[in-house]
């Protein structure tokens, strides 16, 4: 299966290779495409290009809105161009976004995005080849990057 991986250079954590390392763990017979482009506003054309171009089946869109009014703006006009990306190409695009604002403490920051990004990439495993598995957790609360919050 060919999974694509879209990444940033403004994140400032390299969640992109966490994700290849999580994925690589979990399932063999994996060709990973790598695109890394500056900002996530640059993510949704370059997950449609690993759809179209490179035949991926499926894309993580890893990325960090920053802490300021006009990232958050940023981060939800990437948002609605990878949503679009999907509906255009038919084929899931996992947004992997950590806002920088999420965490005070840098170190927590660091673990929040790897823990995010490897998570993120457990789920695409199941979507693809374990969707059983992903049913499993239907209503369970599930949350990527922190605790879960748990079924009520
Ligand atoms: O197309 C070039 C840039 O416009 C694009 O890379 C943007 O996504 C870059 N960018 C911003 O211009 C901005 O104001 C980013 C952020 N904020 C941000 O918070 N996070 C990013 N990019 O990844
Ligand atoms: O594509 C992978 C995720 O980005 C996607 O599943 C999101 O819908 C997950 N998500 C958030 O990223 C978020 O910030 C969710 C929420 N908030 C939310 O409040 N409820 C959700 N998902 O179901
Ligand atoms: O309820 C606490 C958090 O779940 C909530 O603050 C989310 O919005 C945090 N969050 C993001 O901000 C985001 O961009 C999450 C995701 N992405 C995500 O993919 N999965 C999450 N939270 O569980």
């Amino acid at each position: 299966m060919r999974i694509g991986i879209a990444d940033t250079t403004f994140a400032r954590y390299d969640m992109g290779a966490a994700a290849i390392d999580e994925l690589k763990k979990n399932a063999s017979d994996l060709k990973i495409i790598r695109r890394t482009v500056p900002g996530v506003k640059d993510l949704p054309v370059a997950s449609k290009k690993l759809i179209e171009e490179e035949g991926c089946e499926i894309v993580m869109a890893l990325g960090m809105p920053g802490p300021m009014e006009k990232d958050k703006m940023c981060a939800h006009e990437a948002s609605t161009g990878l949503i679009r990306a999907q509906l255009m190409t038919n084929t899931h695009i996992l947004e992997v976004f950590v806002h920088e604002d999420e965490e005070e403490d840098p170190k927590e920051l660091k673990k929040l995005a790897d823990n995010r990004a490897r998570e993120h990439a457990q789920n695409l495993i199941k979507m693809m080849f374990h969707p059983r598995l992903m049913e499993k957790e239907a209503g369970k609360g599930m949350r990527e990057g922190k605790e879960d919050v748990g079924p009520l």
